[in-house]
């Protein structure tokens, strides 16, 4: 139920090149987010291709989820990238080498990945797949993956709480925003470690304009808290001496999210729901009671290293609206948010949610997570908005998501105000996610 009005796309042909875009980019146990740029399988984009997936095939989306829990790491992380052997060294960087060498509670011997998480949509993503297709196969999926999710989530809540009770990320990768301006204080205390040719290393460049890309001096920082997290063997113990520690409202949200999931998975599965439950709670208490800013009217993003809020209005800060028990004010605040002039939704011509308030002085319509709108950040959104039974924006929003694609294609991102498509095309997300919006 969308309102796409007079001039609406083709559903049927829309439809037809988002099944197309995922079939060309399966490499036979997972899928690439697109075959260039990123050429192998990244967590949270399997996570999101998985819920497209399961309008295809759900064989198809519980194998892309087996496949990237394969790479699991001994001590419960499900790493930000499984590197595909096939692909050599150098097709992009920062490749296999450079995170190595893994520790002893890393990956399953002969597998290569890197040594960060991404944000734990999964467990959110196995019960809508299971959802959507009930039966003995999903039911031996479930079986199959709930403790794999479980560990996972042990890991974060375990290894990475940071004052009292949120859950950080080491890296801005680790966010999956990573040139988000949330990240522009602590990453600017961070030191730069590599004195190379730092724009010769970069494959990235090679594949997409520099004007929609983080910074060459993203990447010096990028690179050095990688290799103080890599030279004491990712090990997170006291986590406040790496270079960069924080908490992001989109990441807790989405783990409080899927912890809840993952009750009721535990549930289907005989095991106790209990312990999730409790940590869905208490987490999703900890998101309302320390991130949120209402000044901005948004969840705001915490220095874990100075204690410091990093007051930006930026979508990672709307994400919470995932989360049950949001008090009404709380609810209202962030619809006058979303509605208003920083994020214009339904305001033409502003088409989906921007990733960063357009009206701040350093906001970038092209720049990766500094402006442009991105579908995933999208489908979150317009699945908490019709969690809280906000149905009108969320059609509105599901409208501008189809709209985005049908004029530009299945981009990467999309400019917020001239739908221009930025960033790589065939984009695996854009489409998995477009077939749930179209569903
Ligand atoms: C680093 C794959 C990934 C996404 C991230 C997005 C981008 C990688 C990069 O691409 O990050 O993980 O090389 O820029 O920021 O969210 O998962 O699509």
């Amino acid at each position: 139920g969308t309102t796409l009005g007079p001039l609406a796309p083709d559903i049927a042909d829309l439809r037809r090149k988002a099944a197309a875009t995922l079939l060309r980019n399966w490499r036979g146990s997972a899928t690439v987010p697109t075959g260039t740029l990123y050429p192998h399988q990244w967590s949270w984009d399997s996570a999101f291709i998985a819920i497209g997936l399961a309008h295809l095939s759900p064989r198809r989306a519980f194998a892309e989820l087996t496949a990237l829990h394969g790479a699991q790491w001994r001590d419960g992380r499900v790493p930000q990238i499984v590197f595909n052997p096939a692909v050599p060294e150098d097709a992009y960087f920062p490749g296999p080498a450079f995170w190595r060498p893994l520790p002893r509670q890393g990956p399953p011997a002969g597998v290569s990945t890197t040594g960060l998480v991404q944000p734990p949509v999964h467990a959110g993503a196995v019960l809508a797949v299971a959802d959507r297709h009930p039966g003995d196969a999903a039911d031996a999926a479930v079986h199959r993956l709930y403790p794999r999710l479980a560990r996972f989530h042990d890991y974060l809540f375990e290894r990475r709480r940071v004052a009292s009770g949120l859950v950080a990320v080491v890296h801005p990768w680790e966010s999956g925003l990573d040139n988000s301006p949330f990240w522009d204080e602590p990453l600017g205390a961070a030191a730069t470690a590599l004195a190379d040719d730092i724009t010769g290393l970069r494959r990235d460049l090679r594949h997409a304009d520099a004007g929609h890309r983080p910074t060459d001096d993203d990447y010096a920082r990028y690179m050095g808290i990688v290799a103080a997290y890599r030279n004491r063997g990712y090990a997170d113990d006291d986590l406040l001496s790496l270079p960069f520690c924080t908490v992001d409202p989109l990441f807790c949200a989405v783990l409080a999210w899927s912890e809840q999931a993952l009750a009721e998975l535990a549930r289907r599965t005989g095991a106790d729901p209990g312990r999730h439950d409790e940590r869905a709670r208490e987490l999703t208490h900890q998101i309302h009671s320390r991130l949120f800013d209402p000044a901005l009217g948004c969840y705001v993003a915490l220095d874990a290293r100075t204690g410091r809020h990093l007051p930006k209005r930026t979508v990672s800060g709307l994400v919470p609206l995932l989360l049950p028990d949001l008090p009404a004010r709380r609810r209202e605040a962030l619809l006058a948010t979303l509605t208003g002039p920083a994020f214009g939704l339904g305001s033409p011509p502003v088409r989906g949610v921007p990733s960063y308030d357009l009206t701040a002085s350093d906001a970038d319509p092209h720049r990766y997570w500094r402006g442009p709108t991105w579908m995933n950040t999208n489908w979150l959104l317009w699945t908490g908005l019709r969690r809280q039974g906000e149905t009108r924006h969320a059609e509105h929003l599901a409208s501008d998501m189809i709209r985005l694609v049908a004029d530009a294609g299945f981009r990467e991102y999309f400019d917020p105000v001239t739908g221009e498509g930025l960033g790589a095309d065939h984009f695996s997300w854009t489409a998995a996610l477009l077939l749930d919006v179209l569903a």
